[in-house]
Protein backbone atom coordinates (compact mmCIF):
# COMPACT_ATOMS: atom_id res chain seq x y z
CA UNK A 1 0.00 0.00 0.00
CA UNK A 2 1.62 3.16 -0.98
CA UNK A 3 1.39 6.05 1.91
CA UNK A 4 -0.96 8.13 2.24
CA UNK A 5 -0.89 12.51 2.85
CA UNK A 6 -4.73 13.11 4.27
CA UNK A 7 -5.37 17.16 4.73
CA UNK A 8 -7.84 17.81 6.99
CA UNK A 9 -9.91 21.29 6.52
CA UNK A 10 -11.79 22.67 9.92
CA UNK A 11 -13.22 26.29 9.40
CA UNK A 12 -13.17 28.80 12.57
CA UNK A 13 -15.83 29.10 14.11
CA UNK A 14 -18.19 28.65 11.03
CA UNK A 15 -21.61 29.70 11.75
CA UNK A 16 -20.28 32.94 14.41
CA UNK A 17 -17.51 33.71 11.55
CA UNK A 18 -20.09 33.51 8.77
CA UNK A 19 -22.35 36.29 10.67
CA UNK A 20 -18.98 39.07 11.44
CA UNK A 21 -18.66 38.59 7.48
CA UNK A 22 -22.00 39.66 6.62
CA UNK A 23 -21.75 42.51 9.59
CA UNK A 24 -18.08 43.58 10.26
CA UNK A 25 -19.81 45.33 13.22
CA UNK A 26 -20.14 42.03 15.73
CA UNK A 27 -15.70 42.05 15.18
CA UNK A 28 -14.56 42.11 18.69
CA UNK A 29 -17.66 41.59 20.46
CA UNK A 30 -18.66 38.17 21.80
CA UNK A 31 -21.26 36.32 19.08
CA UNK A 32 -23.36 33.41 20.02
CA UNK A 33 -25.26 31.59 16.89
CA UNK A 34 -28.25 29.35 18.03
CA UNK A 35 -31.78 29.66 19.73
CA UNK A 36 -33.18 32.37 21.25
CA UNK A 37 -31.71 33.03 24.59
CA UNK A 38 -35.12 34.67 26.24
CA UNK A 39 -33.31 36.82 28.54
CA UNK A 40 -32.09 33.32 30.24
CA UNK A 41 -35.41 31.34 29.46
CA UNK A 42 -34.33 30.01 26.63
CA UNK A 43 -34.87 26.23 26.20
CA UNK A 44 -32.34 25.81 23.24
CA UNK A 45 -29.06 25.34 22.70
CA UNK A 46 -25.53 27.09 21.32
CA UNK A 47 -24.47 26.10 18.13
CA UNK A 48 -21.63 27.95 18.14
CA UNK A 49 -19.68 31.04 19.54
CA UNK A 50 -16.51 33.30 18.04
CA UNK A 51 -13.37 33.04 19.97
CA UNK A 52 -14.82 36.66 22.51
CA UNK A 53 -17.23 34.18 23.64
CA UNK A 54 -15.57 31.29 23.94
CA UNK A 55 -13.49 33.30 26.63
CA UNK A 56 -15.97 33.51 29.00
CA UNK A 57 -16.42 29.90 28.70
CA UNK A 58 -19.21 29.05 26.28
CA UNK A 59 -19.15 25.85 23.68
CA UNK A 60 -21.05 25.02 21.13
CA UNK A 61 -24.16 22.22 22.59
CA UNK A 62 -23.71 23.99 25.77
CA UNK A 63 -27.54 25.38 26.41
CA UNK A 64 -28.40 28.58 25.67
CA UNK A 65 -29.93 29.56 28.99
CA UNK A 66 -26.61 28.78 30.51
CA UNK A 67 -24.39 30.90 27.79
CA UNK A 68 -27.02 33.53 28.59
CA UNK A 69 -25.82 33.17 32.10
CA UNK A 70 -22.50 33.47 30.94
CA UNK A 71 -21.79 36.27 29.12
CA UNK A 72 -25.73 38.07 29.30
CA UNK A 73 -23.60 41.05 27.27
CA UNK A 74 -22.90 38.93 23.95
CA UNK A 75 -24.67 39.23 20.74
CA UNK A 76 -26.98 36.15 20.38
CA UNK A 77 -28.12 35.32 16.11
CA UNK A 78 -30.40 32.58 15.23
CA UNK A 79 -29.31 29.94 12.86
CA UNK A 80 -29.25 30.71 9.19
CA UNK A 81 -28.76 27.48 7.89
CA UNK A 82 -29.64 28.11 4.41
CA UNK A 83 -26.59 31.12 3.94
CA UNK A 84 -24.06 28.75 5.99
CA UNK A 85 -24.56 25.69 3.33
CA UNK A 86 -24.16 27.92 0.47
CA UNK A 87 -21.07 29.26 1.78
CA UNK A 88 -20.15 25.48 2.32
CA UNK A 89 -20.52 25.22 -1.18
CA UNK A 90 -18.39 27.75 -2.24
CA UNK A 91 -15.68 26.53 0.15
CA UNK A 92 -16.37 23.17 -0.97
CA UNK A 93 -15.54 23.63 -4.31
CA UNK A 94 -12.60 25.46 -3.54
CA UNK A 95 -10.96 22.90 -2.00
CA UNK A 96 -11.88 19.91 -4.61
CA UNK A 97 -9.81 21.70 -7.16
CA UNK A 98 -6.72 20.92 -4.69
CA UNK A 99 -7.20 16.77 -4.67
CA UNK A 100 -8.57 14.09 -6.78
CA UNK A 101 -10.34 13.11 -3.50
CA UNK A 102 -12.36 14.73 -1.34
CA UNK A 103 -15.08 13.70 1.61
CA UNK A 104 -17.05 16.91 3.00
CA UNK A 105 -17.62 15.61 6.33
CA UNK A 106 -20.09 18.45 7.85
CA UNK A 107 -20.91 22.30 6.49
CA UNK A 108 -17.51 23.43 7.50
CA UNK A 109 -15.35 20.73 7.32
CA UNK A 110 -13.68 17.94 4.59
CA UNK A 111 -10.93 15.54 4.09
CA UNK A 112 -8.69 15.46 1.43
CA UNK A 113 -6.36 12.54 0.14
CA UNK A 114 -3.72 14.45 -1.63
CA UNK A 115 -1.44 11.35 -2.38
CA UNK A 116 -2.32 11.80 -5.77
CA UNK A 117 -1.09 15.58 -6.13
CA UNK A 118 1.82 15.59 -3.51
CA UNK A 119 4.39 13.16 -2.36
CA UNK A 120 6.31 14.82 0.09
CA UNK A 121 4.93 16.61 3.23
CA UNK A 122 7.13 19.93 2.21
CA UNK A 123 5.05 19.95 -0.48
CA UNK A 124 1.41 19.39 1.08
CA UNK A 125 2.72 22.32 3.52
CA UNK A 126 2.70 24.57 0.54
CA UNK A 127 -0.65 22.92 -0.99
CA UNK A 128 -2.13 23.78 2.14
CA UNK A 129 -1.03 27.22 2.49
CA UNK A 130 -2.83 27.51 -1.33
CA UNK A 131 -5.83 26.29 0.13
CA UNK A 132 -5.77 28.23 3.32
CA UNK A 133 -4.93 31.46 0.81
CA UNK A 134 -7.59 31.07 -1.69
CA UNK A 135 -10.58 30.83 0.63
CA UNK A 136 -9.61 33.59 3.04
CA UNK A 137 -9.07 35.71 -0.15
CA UNK A 138 -12.50 34.51 -2.21
CA UNK A 139 -14.84 34.01 0.82
CA UNK A 140 -13.22 36.00 3.58
CA UNK A 141 -13.22 33.37 6.52
CA UNK A 142 -10.19 31.59 7.84
CA UNK A 143 -9.76 27.74 8.75
CA UNK A 144 -7.32 25.79 10.05
CA UNK A 145 -5.68 22.77 8.66
CA UNK A 146 -3.90 19.88 9.63
CA UNK A 147 -1.85 16.91 7.25
CA UNK A 148 -1.33 13.58 8.57
CA UNK A 149 -0.86 10.31 7.13
CA UNK A 150 -4.51 9.10 8.12
CA UNK A 151 -7.61 10.86 8.91
CA UNK A 152 -7.27 10.51 12.25
CA UNK A 153 -4.02 12.38 12.51
CA UNK A 154 -5.14 14.64 10.07
CA UNK A 155 -8.62 15.35 12.05
CA UNK A 156 -6.68 16.06 15.80
CA UNK A 157 -3.97 18.08 13.52
CA UNK A 158 -6.37 20.90 12.08
CA UNK A 159 -7.92 21.06 15.69
CA UNK A 160 -4.59 21.42 16.81
CA UNK A 161 -3.74 25.25 16.06
CA UNK A 162 -6.68 27.24 15.82
CA UNK A 163 -7.77 29.71 14.25
CA UNK A 164 -5.82 30.14 10.47
CA UNK A 165 -3.70 27.12 11.60
CA UNK A 166 -1.49 24.59 9.90
CA UNK A 167 -0.30 21.53 11.89
CA UNK A 168 1.59 19.06 10.02
CA UNK A 169 2.37 15.62 11.52
CA UNK A 170 4.71 13.76 9.47
CA UNK A 171 4.24 9.37 10.30
CA UNK A 172 7.34 9.73 12.79
CA UNK A 173 6.25 12.01 15.02
CA UNK A 174 2.30 10.46 15.08
CA UNK A 175 2.91 8.88 18.65
CA UNK A 176 4.47 11.92 20.00
CA UNK A 177 1.88 14.06 18.92
CA UNK A 178 -1.42 11.82 20.18
CA UNK A 179 -0.12 10.58 23.53
CA UNK A 180 -0.78 13.57 25.50
CA UNK A 181 -4.20 14.40 24.01
CA UNK A 182 -7.36 13.22 26.43
CA UNK A 183 -8.87 10.22 25.29
CA UNK A 184 -12.48 12.01 24.45
CA UNK A 185 -10.75 13.66 21.24
CA UNK A 186 -10.92 10.31 19.32
CA UNK A 187 -13.09 9.34 17.09
CA UNK A 188 -16.15 7.15 18.64
CA UNK A 189 -15.10 8.00 21.85
CA UNK A 190 -18.30 10.01 23.41
CA UNK A 191 -19.15 10.46 27.13
CA UNK A 192 -19.83 6.71 27.87
CA UNK A 193 -17.29 4.98 26.78
CA UNK A 194 -15.21 8.03 27.91
CA UNK A 195 -16.34 7.32 31.65
CA UNK A 196 -15.31 3.20 31.21
CA UNK A 197 -12.32 4.07 29.32
CA UNK A 198 -11.56 6.91 32.41
CA UNK A 199 -12.54 3.62 35.12
CA UNK A 200 -9.87 1.77 33.47
CA UNK A 201 -7.43 4.45 34.85
CA UNK A 202 -7.00 5.58 30.89
CA UNK A 203 -7.34 9.54 30.37
CA UNK A 204 -4.86 10.05 27.65
CA UNK A 205 -4.39 8.37 24.39
CA UNK A 206 -0.95 7.30 26.12
CA UNK A 207 -2.47 5.50 28.67
CA UNK A 208 -4.92 3.99 26.00
CA UNK A 209 -2.20 2.59 24.04
CA UNK A 210 -0.78 0.29 26.88
CA UNK A 211 -3.93 -1.36 27.39
CA UNK A 212 -3.77 -5.02 25.95
CA UNK A 213 -5.99 -5.29 22.64
CA UNK A 214 -8.01 -8.45 24.32
CA UNK A 215 -9.01 -6.01 27.45
CA UNK A 216 -10.30 -3.48 24.97
CA UNK A 217 -12.57 -6.08 22.74
CA UNK A 218 -13.40 -7.40 26.59
CA UNK A 219 -14.94 -4.64 27.19
CA UNK A 220 -16.09 -3.00 23.74
CA UNK A 221 -16.73 -5.82 21.70
CA UNK A 222 -15.46 -4.95 17.85
CA UNK A 223 -14.73 -1.04 18.46
CA UNK A 224 -12.03 -2.21 20.92
CA UNK A 225 -10.42 -3.05 18.05
CA UNK A 226 -10.60 1.00 16.52
CA UNK A 227 -9.43 2.06 19.65
CA UNK A 228 -6.52 0.06 19.91
CA UNK A 229 -5.51 1.29 16.87
CA UNK A 230 -6.61 4.80 17.34
CA UNK A 231 -4.38 5.00 20.09
CA UNK A 232 -1.72 4.46 18.20
CA UNK A 233 -2.20 6.40 15.44
CA UNK A 234 -3.44 3.90 13.18
CA UNK A 235 -6.32 4.38 10.82
CA UNK A 236 -6.85 3.13 7.27
CA UNK A 237 -10.85 4.62 6.71
CA UNK A 238 -10.07 5.64 3.23
CA UNK A 239 -11.42 9.25 1.68
CA UNK A 240 -14.38 8.58 0.26
CA UNK A 241 -15.12 10.50 -2.90
CA UNK A 242 -18.79 10.93 -3.49
CA UNK A 243 -18.86 14.84 -4.13
CA UNK A 244 -20.99 15.56 -7.07
CA UNK A 245 -20.78 12.45 -8.04
CA UNK A 246 -23.75 10.81 -9.40
CA UNK A 247 -26.21 9.19 -6.98
CA UNK A 248 -29.22 8.23 -5.62
CA UNK A 249 -30.55 8.87 -2.06
CA UNK A 250 -33.39 9.53 0.35
CA UNK A 251 -33.91 11.52 3.48
CA UNK A 252 -36.19 12.73 5.78
CA UNK A 253 -37.09 15.10 8.87
CA UNK A 254 -38.39 13.72 11.60
CA UNK A 255 -41.89 15.19 12.68
CA UNK A 256 -40.17 14.96 16.34
CA UNK A 257 -36.67 15.30 17.24
CA UNK A 258 -35.69 11.86 18.47
CA UNK A 259 -32.56 9.71 19.78
CA UNK A 260 -34.42 6.43 19.69
CA UNK A 261 -32.94 3.51 17.63
CA UNK A 262 -36.08 1.92 16.86
CA UNK A 263 -37.53 5.12 15.13
CA UNK A 264 -34.28 5.95 13.57
CA UNK A 265 -34.09 2.17 12.12
CA UNK A 266 -36.83 1.80 10.83
CA UNK A 267 -36.98 5.55 8.69
CA UNK A 268 -33.60 3.62 7.21
CA UNK A 269 -35.69 0.53 6.44
CA UNK A 270 -37.96 3.04 4.21
CA UNK A 271 -35.33 5.29 2.98
CA UNK A 272 -33.07 2.22 1.63
CA UNK A 273 -35.91 0.88 0.34
CA UNK A 274 -36.86 3.84 -1.34
CA UNK A 275 -33.48 4.19 -2.69
CA UNK A 276 -32.93 0.80 -4.04
CA UNK A 277 -36.09 0.90 -5.82
CA UNK A 278 -34.28 3.74 -8.24
CA UNK A 279 -31.43 1.90 -8.54
CA UNK A 280 -33.84 -0.80 -9.82
CA UNK A 281 -35.01 1.44 -11.83
CA UNK A 282 -32.26 2.43 -13.16
CA UNK A 283 -30.64 -0.73 -13.55
CA UNK A 284 -27.64 0.59 -11.10
CA UNK A 285 -25.02 -1.43 -8.65
CA UNK A 286 -23.55 0.61 -5.49
CA UNK A 287 -20.21 0.55 -3.97
CA UNK A 288 -20.69 3.33 -1.26
CA UNK A 289 -22.80 3.94 1.52
CA UNK A 290 -23.26 7.04 3.02
CA UNK A 291 -25.38 8.41 5.93
CA UNK A 292 -26.32 11.72 7.11
CA UNK A 293 -27.26 12.66 10.00
CA UNK A 294 -28.46 16.54 11.47
CA UNK A 295 -29.07 17.01 15.12
CA UNK A 296 -31.45 19.17 16.92
CA UNK A 297 -29.01 22.03 16.71
CA UNK A 298 -28.49 21.48 12.98
CA UNK A 299 -24.43 20.32 13.20
CA UNK A 300 -24.90 17.91 10.33
CA UNK A 301 -22.06 14.96 9.87
CA UNK A 302 -21.61 12.24 7.11
CA UNK A 303 -20.35 8.68 7.07
CA UNK A 304 -19.57 6.43 4.29
CA UNK A 305 -18.34 3.22 3.79
CA UNK A 306 -17.13 1.96 0.43
CA UNK A 307 -17.79 -2.16 -0.66
CA UNK A 308 -15.31 -4.36 -2.01
CA UNK A 309 -17.27 -5.19 -4.66
CA UNK A 310 -21.03 -3.29 -6.24
CA UNK A 311 -23.51 -4.94 -5.70
CA UNK A 312 -27.47 -3.70 -5.81
CA UNK A 313 -28.34 -5.58 -2.15
CA UNK A 314 -31.11 -3.97 -0.53
CA UNK A 315 -30.26 -6.02 2.88
CA UNK A 316 -26.15 -5.02 2.63
CA UNK A 317 -27.68 -1.15 2.17
CA UNK A 318 -29.90 -1.51 4.53
CA UNK A 319 -27.03 -3.50 7.45
CA UNK A 320 -24.56 -0.57 6.48
CA UNK A 321 -26.51 2.07 7.04
CA UNK A 322 -27.41 0.61 10.96
CA UNK A 323 -23.57 0.40 11.11
CA UNK A 324 -23.15 3.51 10.40
CA UNK A 325 -25.52 5.68 11.92
CA UNK A 326 -25.30 3.65 14.79
CA UNK A 327 -21.85 5.84 15.12
CA UNK A 328 -24.21 9.06 15.80
CA UNK A 329 -26.39 7.60 18.36
CA UNK A 330 -24.26 7.19 21.33
CA UNK A 331 -24.61 11.00 21.45
CA UNK A 332 -26.70 12.77 24.04
CA UNK A 333 -28.75 14.61 21.60
CA UNK A 334 -31.25 14.23 19.06
CA UNK A 335 -31.49 13.93 15.79
CA UNK A 336 -33.53 16.11 13.58
CA UNK A 337 -33.02 14.58 9.88
CA UNK A 338 -30.97 11.21 8.62
CA UNK A 339 -30.49 10.68 4.83
CA UNK A 340 -29.51 7.52 2.91
CA UNK A 341 -27.55 7.58 -0.20
CA UNK A 342 -25.44 5.33 -2.63
CA UNK A 343 -23.08 6.08 -5.03
CA UNK A 344 -19.87 4.75 -6.44
CA UNK A 345 -22.96 3.32 -9.05
CA UNK A 346 -22.06 0.73 -11.80
CA UNK A 347 -24.54 0.22 -14.68
CA UNK A 348 -25.45 -3.43 -14.35
CA UNK A 349 -25.04 -3.83 -17.83
CA UNK A 350 -21.14 -2.53 -17.71
CA UNK A 351 -20.49 -4.71 -14.70
CA UNK A 352 -21.15 -7.85 -16.58
CA UNK A 353 -19.58 -7.02 -19.15
CA UNK A 354 -16.56 -5.81 -16.89
CA UNK A 355 -17.03 -9.10 -15.23
CA UNK A 356 -16.63 -11.48 -18.51
CA UNK A 357 -13.69 -9.53 -19.41
CA UNK A 358 -12.19 -10.03 -16.51
CA UNK A 359 -13.07 -14.39 -17.35
CA UNK A 360 -12.03 -14.03 -20.40
CA UNK A 361 -8.54 -12.66 -19.87
CA UNK A 362 -7.65 -14.70 -16.57
P1 LIG B 1 -17.07 22.96 14.56
O1 LIG B 1 -16.05 22.91 13.48
O2 LIG B 1 -17.06 21.89 15.59
O3 LIG B 1 -16.96 24.34 15.35
P2 LIG B 1 -16.67 25.79 14.82
O4 LIG B 1 -16.32 25.80 13.36
O5 LIG B 1 -17.81 26.67 15.19
O6 LIG B 1 -15.44 26.22 15.69
P3 LIG B 1 -13.91 25.76 15.57
O7 LIG B 1 -13.15 27.02 15.28
O8 LIG B 1 -13.59 25.20 16.92
O9 LIG B 1 -13.83 24.76 14.46
O10 LIG B 1 -18.51 23.00 13.93
C1 LIG B 1 -18.80 23.67 12.73
C2 LIG B 1 -20.17 24.30 12.77
O11 LIG B 1 -21.16 23.30 13.06
C3 LIG B 1 -20.31 25.33 13.84
O12 LIG B 1 -19.91 26.62 13.41
C4 LIG B 1 -21.77 25.27 14.17
C5 LIG B 1 -22.16 23.85 13.92
N1 LIG B 1 -22.23 23.12 15.20
C6 LIG B 1 -23.44 23.10 15.85
O13 LIG B 1 -24.42 23.63 15.34
N2 LIG B 1 -23.50 22.46 17.05
C7 LIG B 1 -22.43 21.85 17.63
O14 LIG B 1 -22.55 21.28 18.72
C8 LIG B 1 -21.17 21.88 16.94
C9 LIG B 1 -19.96 21.23 17.55
C10 LIG B 1 -21.12 22.52 15.74
MG1 LIG C 1 -14.95 24.41 12.56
Amino acid sequence: MSRRIILHVDMDYFFAQIEERENPSLKGKPVVVGSDPKNGAGRGVVSTANYEARKFGIRSAMSIARAFHLCPQAIFLPVNYDLYEKVSEKIMQIMKKFSTKMEPVSLDEAYLDISGVVSTYDDARELAEKIRNEILRKERLTCSIGIGPNKLVAKLASDFRKPFGLTVVRPEEVIKFISPMRIRRLLGVGPKTEKILNNMGVRRVGDLEKVHLWKLVEKFGKRGIQLHEYSRGIDNEEVVEFWESKSFGREITFEEDTNDENVIFKAIDNLSLETHQDLVKNDFSFKTVLIKVRYENFETHTRARTLKFPTIDLQTMVKVSKELAKFFLNSNRNIRLIGVRVSGLVKRTEQKTLFEDSMLSA
